[in-house]
Formats: structure tokens, sequence, C-alpha cells
């Protein structure tokens, strides 16, 4: 049987704006099923291991769309709650605004379902059954609710003796990075394997450019893995106490939502199937560059072999 991961927070329907400029202009939008922690979930599924997302989502439309979605896309969702009481998460992208190439998320999910998450809706055996836990900080934003669910479910996992995943994504939207980093430090100890956005550890521990001292400071607080995102710079990992540059590849970006996922997804497969570190970073890179080639958050994920025949037709490398 193929390794487990679990990964918990909330999915939205996201509403892609089809032509750029200020969103009240917009008459047209692409609905895509979105949220960072179900596109992770995609990810691994796409790359061979099995995959679980537990959250809430509204009795509405949008909750029963995100399931079938994700049940279409191999992702387990049994045990997702239905809440009858608040609706599914949405939220619009603006896109080519003002600059090319940027996008600008709105969100409109106060008091959603996912929000409405506590420790006591955590099923029995959840975190325990999966081999690994994948975990966001934008889940700690949510609500306390949904941050203690987070901090019962990878200290059950630990427990346990599973693999602890964690990105930062540091959602400014959601809270300032004044409230976030004394959370996100506390997860950060618990975790085995980080993820810092390069933009995140700007925000959360200043530098303008984080580096070598910076991964080795943030595996000082306990993750063996290190991975630092540097967009189309690539990324720097520290694997077990091994330092690796992994570039980006060139591609031509479309819409960058869900490429920190995408990269994320294959590093914890990679992890999880016991590949070499090396293959699994240019997986990941190769998976990022993808997801920007189209719309929406997942759709451009490839599988393992597919990466790899990429790899070996020699996608350009961004330097
Ligand atoms: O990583 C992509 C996510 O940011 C996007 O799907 C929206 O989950 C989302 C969020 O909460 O920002």
């Amino acid at each position: 049987m193929s390794p487990r991961l679990l990964t918990l927070g909330e999915s939205m329907v996201q509403l892609n704006a089809t032509t750029p400029g200020p969103l009240r202009y917009v008459r047209t939008f692409e609905r895509h099923a979105a949220g960072s922690e179900s596109n992770v979930a995609i990810g691994v599924v796409r790359m061979g291991l099995q995959a679980e997302w537990f959250s809430r989502v509204g009795e509405d439309e949008f909750g029963r769309y995100l399931l079938q979605t994700f049940r279409g896309e191999g992702v387990e969702v049994g045990r997702v709650i239905t809440d009858g009481d608040a609706p599914t998460g949405i939220y619009f992208v603006q896109r080519d605004f003002p600059l090319p190439g940027q996008s600008a998320i709105y969100y409109y999910r106060a008091g959603s379902a996912a929000s409405r998450l506590s420790p006591e809706d955590l099923p029995a055996g959840l975190v325990e059954e999966a081999d690994a836990l994948h975990l966001t900080g934008i889940t700690l934003a949510l609500s306390p609710g949904a941050r203690r669910v987070a901090f019962a479910a990878a200290q059950r996992a630990r427990a346990a003796g599973r693999l602890v995943s964690f990105d930062t994504n540091l959602r400014l939207k959601l809270w300032s990075a004044e409230e976030a980093r004394p959370h996100l430090q506390e997860m950060i100890g618990l975790a085995d394997v980080l993820f810092v956005g390069e933009r995140d550890h700007q925000a959360l521990w200043g530098g303008e450019q984080p580096g070598e001292e910076a991964v080795r400071a943030l595996q000082e607080r306990g993750p063996r893995w290190v991975i630092l995102k540097r967009g189309e710079r690539g990324a720097l990992a520290l694997l077990d106490g091994e330092l690796h540059e992994q570039p980006a590849f060139r591609v031509r970006v479309v819409d960058k939502t869900g490429a920190g996922d995408a990269f994320a997804a294959a590093v914890l497969a990679g992890r999880l199937r016991g590949r070499p570190p090396q293959e699994t970073l240019e997986v990941a890179a190769a998976a990022a560059a993808a997801v920007c080639t189209v719309m929406g958050d997942y759709e451009g994920i490839p599988s393992w072999e597919q990466a790899l025949g990429w790899l070996r037709d020699g996608m350009v490398i961004l330097r």
C-alpha cells in the first residue's frame, strides 16, 4: 500500500477573472476548487500516494462541488463535516492588475463552515491512520477553533510517530505578521518538514534575501527538512543537514496560485516514497512551474513520471 497523507484546512470556491483589470469591470469568472491543503492532497495523489482531506464545508452547492471535485481527483473526503449553519467560503482572483503577471485575492470566508472547525471535530483515528500530516499557517489564521484543531492534530501526529509537515503560508489578509509569528513559530517547533516562502520569511523574520543562514536557523527550531521557496529564483533546501539549491524552470506564466502547494506535494511524495532528494526537488520545481501555466490551483500538477519525462526532455532552467 502506498503511504498516506492527511491534510486539514479550508478549501473554497475560487472565482478567477477571465479578463485582466479591476474586479468591478470583470464580467466573467472561471470557477475552480481551491485551498492550499486540498491542493497538496491532490498533488500527492497524482504522485502516487493516498490522501485524505479533512475540513468542514457548508451544506450548499459550493460545498458539494468541492467534495465532488476532490473525490474525483482521488482524495478521500468521507470524514469531512457538512455544516448546515455556515456557508462554504469563496474568493475572487483579480488578474494582471495593476501590474501584468500580478494577481490579487479577495476572500469572502469570514464565518465560513471551515472557520468553525474545533478540536472535537477530529474523528478518532483520523491522524493516526495516516503516515504523515500536512498543515499550513492559513488554518492557524482562520479562527481560534481552527487553530486548536491544527495544534491538536500536530500533537497527535507526533505522539503517534507520524511525519508532520508545515507550510507557513502567511496570509496577510487574514492576520498580521505580528499576530501570526508566535503561532507559526510554535507550529514550526512541532514540524519535521517545513516550507517557507521567501516573502513569508521577510515579513516574519526580516532580511532582504534569506539564504543559507535563514534555513539553518529554521532547522535549529526543530524541522529536519527546511525548504525555502524563492519563486523564480528556485528553492533552497536543507535536508538532513545537506544544502541543496534547486533552480526554477522557465515557463509562460498564466496564474501562479497553487505553485507552492505543488512544490510541497512533490517534496512530500518524494520523501514518503523514499525518492532521492535531488530528484524530489527537481520534480517539485517542475510541478510548481507546470501549475503556473494554467488557471486554477492544482490543474497543472503532473504525475511523478510525467515530471521526470519533462526533465529528461529538458525544461529550461531560470538562472
Ligand atoms: O496556495 C493557494 C491558496 O492560497 C489558494 O487556494 C487560496 O487556500 C487559499 C488561501 O486560503 O489563501
